[in-house]
C-alpha cells in the first residue's frame, strides 16, 4: 500500500519536475515534495505506523525515491539555467564584425589652421595677442601710420567707407596703433583678424580676407631683431633649413621697409612653376616703424625704436595646401573642407 503510493508520487513529481518550464515551478514543484510539508516528507513522518519488520526496506525505499527525486530535480534545475543563458547570450548577441557607421565629422578651416599655427609660433616667442575693431577709424587705420589724406591706399577705390571717418579696416596696423596708445613699451603683439578692401572677387582678390600683423617697440629694437625674429618664424613655418632674403621695398609707416622672401622649396632657388620660374618666393612686408608712427602714439623715438610685420593668411594657406583659387576658402564646399 505504500510501496504503491510512493511509486507514484514519485511517477508524479518526476512529471512535474521535467515538465517544469520556469526555476519558479520547478521550486514549487520542490516544495511540493520535498518542503516541510511536502508529499515525501509526510510519507516520512508516516514510517512510524510501518509495522517494524518492515521498516528498514520501506526506509530505503522511501531514501531512494527522494534522491531520485532530488536528483532529477537538480538535472533540471542545470537544464533551466543553461537554456536561460543560451535566450541570454542570443538575446544579447553582438556581431563585432558588422562595418561600423561612417561618423560625419566636422574639419578645421584650413585658414583657421594656419592661423592657430601662427599664433602658436609667436606665442613661443613671447608674442601676445591683440585684438580691435573691424569698423574702425580713418585715424587709426591711415592718419596715424603716417598715410596722408593723398595716399593712393585711402582712394575710395581700395577702402569701404561708411563716412568721411568711419571704415571697414584694410590693415589689422589699427589694433597695433590702438596699443601703443595705451600700453608703454616693451611691446610684443601679433594682430590677426579680418581686413577689408574693396576689390573685386577673382582668384587671388577677395574683398574680406585675412592678415596678422605684428609689433615689437623696446629699447634698442634694431633691423636685426626684425630678421632674426623672422628667419626663425619661416623656419617654424617652412622647415629648419629654408632660406630667407629680404628686398628693400616702401611703406608710409616703417623707414627702412623690406619684403621677406623663402627660397621655393620645390626647386631650391632653381626657379619652376610654384615660383613662377622666380626660384623665391614672397612671404610678407615688414620695416622699422617709422619715427613719426611712433611719436603720434606717445612713444619717443629717441628711446624707443621697433619693429613691425604683415603676413597675408590667404597666401600661407593656399601655398601650404596647394589651393590655386582663393574663392575655395570662402565658398565653404563641405566637399572641398573635406579635404584638410
Ligand atoms: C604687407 C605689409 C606691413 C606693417 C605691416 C605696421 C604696423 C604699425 C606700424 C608700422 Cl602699427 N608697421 N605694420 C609694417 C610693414 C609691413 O604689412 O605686405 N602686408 C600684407
Amino acid at each position: 500500500m505504500m510501496k504503491e503510493k510512493l511509486l507514484k508520487l514519485q511517477a508524479e513529481a518526476m512529471e512535474k519536475i521535467t515538465s517544469a518550464s520556469q526555476p519558479e515551478s520547478l521550486e514549487a514543484a520542490r516544495l511540493e515534495y520535498l518542503g516541510k510539508k511536502g508529499e515525501l516528507t509526510q510519507v516520512l513522518r508516516g514510517m512510524g505506523e510501518v509495522a517494524p519488520e518492515d521498516r528498514p526496506v520501506m526506509g530505503q525505499l522511501v531514501n531512494s525515491v527522494r534522491e531520485a527525486v532530488e536528483a532529477a530535480i537538480e538535472m533540471r534545475r542545470r537544464e533551466l539555467s543553461s537554456k536561460i543563458m543560451e535566450a541570454r547570450l542570443e538575446r544579447e548577441k553582438v556581431d563585432v564584425t558588422i562595418p561600423g557607421e561612417p561618423v560625419v565629422t566636422g574639419r578645421r578651416h584650413p585658414l583657421n589652421t594656419v592661423l592657430g599655427e601662427m599664433i602658436d609660433i609667436f606665442t613661443k616667442m613671447g608674442f601676445d595677442i591683440a585684438e580691435g575693431p573691424e569698423v574702425e577709424y580713418d585715424y587709426y587705420n591711415f592718419e596715424a601710420l603716417n598715410i596722408p589724406k593723398d595716399h593712393p591706399a585711402r582712394d575710395t577705390q581700395d577702402t569701404f567707407y561708411f563716412t568721411d571717418n568711419v571704415l571697414l579696416r584694410t590693415q589689422t596696423s589699427s589694433v597695433q596703433i590702438r596699443v601703443m596708445e595705451k600700453q608703454k613699451p616693451p611691446i610684443r603683439i601679433v594682430a590677426p583678424g579680418r581686413v577689408y578692401r574693396s576689390d573685386a572677387v577673382d582668384a587671388t582678390h577677395s574683398p574680406l580676407f585675412h592678415q596678422m600683423e605684428g609689433l615689437v617697440v623696446d629699447k634698442g629694437i634694431t633691423m636685426a631683431d626684425l630678421k632674426g625674429t623672422l628667419e626663425n618664424l619661416a623656419k617654424m613655418m617652412y622647415g629648419e633649413d629654408s632660406v630667407c632674403r629680404f628686398r628693400p621695398h616702401h611703406f608710409p609707416f616703417t623707414e627702412p621697409s623690406a619684403e621677406m622672401d623663402v627660397q621655393c622649396f620645390a626647386c631650391h632657388g632653381e626657379g619652376c612653376r610654384l615660383c613662377k620660374g622666380e626660384g623665391w618666393i614672397e612671404v610678407l612686408g615688414a620695416g622699422m616703424v617709422h619715427p613719426k608712427v611712433l611719436r603720434t602714439c606717445g612713444i619717443d623715438p629717441d628711446v624707443y625704436s621697433g619693429f613691425a610685420f604683415g603676413i597675408g593668411l590667404e597666401r600661407v594657406t593656399m601655398r601650404r595646401y596647394n589651393i590655386d583659387d582663393l574663392r575655395l576658402l570662402y565658398e565653404n564646399d563641405l566637399r572641398f573642407l573635406g579635404q584638410f
